[in-house]
C-alpha cells in the first residue's frame, strides 16, 4: 500500500522528451511559478552532448503543459558568464521577490559547478545578473522575502570534510553573498545520510518558513534520492524549528525507479495554493517530470510532530 503524504497525479509523467518541439533527451528538475492565468515551468534537459539546457512550459491549471517552440536559456557563448557556462546550464529554481523573479541555476564548466542569477519579470527577456558562488556549490534557493532588508538563501557546498548539508547567507543586491552558516546536516543511517540539498525555494506558513529537500542514501545498487521537508523560523530563517524524520516522496513508479539514473525524486519547485494544497513537481529518474498534491499544514505537522534533529 502507498502511504505517501504527497498524492500523485493520476496522468504522470506531466511532460517527457516526446513532447519538447526541439531535440532533447530529457525533461527533469524543473522550477514552476504562477505567472498571471499560468504557470510557467523552466525545465532542464540533456541534449544528445550530454550537456543540458533550460526550456520553457505553460500551463493553465499545473498539470497540463505546454513547451515553448525555443528553448529559454542555453549557455551564453560570449561574456563574462560563457566560461562558466561551457558545460551548460541545470536544475534551475524561480522566486518571486518584489514583482522580480528570481532564477538561480546551476552553470556548469572546466571551472566546476557554480551557480548563476538571472531576472525576469514576464518569462521573455531574462537578464544575467550575477554568479553568486565559487565552484562547487549546488541547490540554491532564494527566500520570497528579505530578512532585515537583506535576501537569504540557502544552498549547498560540496565539501570532503564535513558531510553535505544545507546553509544559509544574505545578501543586500544579490551580487554580494555573506553571514553564511550550517543550519542543517544529514543524520547518519537516515534516508538522507549521504548529502542533503534545498530543493524548493521556501514556502510562508503561519507556522514556519516550509523547504521541501533531498536526500541521497548510498545503497549497493547506487543511491536513492528521496524528498524530505524542514521547517525554518519566520523571522530568522537560520533557526530550523523541525525537520520530519520520514521522507514525503520516494522513487516508487517506474519512470522514477528506471531512467537516465535510476532511483531519483529531485524537487526544484513547488508552487502553494489559495486552498491548502501544494502542488509539488518532481523530475523522475532525470528523465521525465511528474506532479504530486500535499497539504501544506501535514508537511508542516510532520516537521513539528515526527522530527528528527537539524544538526
Ligand atoms: C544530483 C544533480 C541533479 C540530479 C541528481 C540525480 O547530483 O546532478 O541534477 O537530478 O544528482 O542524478
Amino acid at each position: 500500500m502507498k502511504t505517501d503524504i504527497v498524492r500523485r497525479y493520476s496522468h504522470n509523467p506531466i511532460l517527457s522528451k516526446t513532447e519538447i518541439p526541439y531535440p532533447v533527451e530529457t525533461v527533469h528538475n524543473a522550477a514552476v511559478v504562477k505567472y498571471g492565468n499560468e504557470y510557467i515551468m523552466l525545465f532542464r534537459s540533456h541534449l544528445r552532448t550530454g550537456r543540458s539546457i533550460i526550456g520553457l512550459a505553460r500551463s493553465p491549471d499545473g498539470f497540463r503543459f505546454t513547451a515553448d517552440p525555443q528553448p529559454f536559456l542555453t549557455p551564453d557563448r560570449e561574456g563574462p558568464f560563457a566560461a562558466y557556462e561551457e558545460f551548460g546550464v541545470e536544475d534551475p529554481r524561480v522566486t518571486l521577490v518584489e514583482g522580480e523573479f528570481i532564477i538561480t541555476y546551476s552553470a556548469y564548466s572546466r571551472n566546476g559547478v557554480r551557480i548563476a542569477l538571472a531576472k525576469t519579470r514576464d518569462f521573455r527577456r531574462v537578464e544575467r545578473v550575477s554568479l553568486i558562488t565559487e565552484a562547487d556549490y549546488r541547490n540554491v534557493v532564494i527566500f520570497p522575502e528579505k530578512f532585515d532588508g537583506l535576501y537569504a538563501r540557502l544552498d549547498r557546498p560540496h565539501s570532503e570534510i564535513a558531510p553535505w548539508s544545507i546553509w544559509i547567507s544574505y545578501s543586500p543586491d544579490l551580487c554580494f553573498w555573506g553571514q553564511s552558516q550550517l543550519i542543517m546536516r544529514p543524520v547518519q543511517y537516515h534516508w538522507d545520510e549521504m548529502k542533503i540539498g534545498p530543493g524548493a525555494p521556501p514556502i510562508k506558513t503561519p507556522q514556519g518558513w516550509l523547504s521541501i529537500y533531498h536526500g541521497v542514501f548510498k545503497t549497493m545498487d547506487g543511491s536513492v534520492y528521496r524528498l524530505g521537508v524542514a521547517l525554518h523560523d519566520l523571522s530568522d530563517p537560520a533557526k530550523i524549528i523541525g525537520v520530519g524524520d520520514s521522507w514525503i516522496l520516494q522513487p516508487e513508479d517506474p519512470w522514477e525507479i528506471t531512467g537516465y539514473v535510476h532511483n531519483v525524486v529531485f524537487t526544484c519547485g513547488a508552487v502553494p495554493e489559495p486552498d491548502g494544497t501544494v502542488k509539488l513537481y518532481w523530475g523522475a529518474a532525470d528523465t521525465v517530470m511528474c506532479v504530486g498534491e500535499a497539504y501544506v499544514s501535514e508537511l508542516v505537522s510532520l516537521c513539528l510532530d515526527y522530527g528528527r534533529p537539524a544538526k
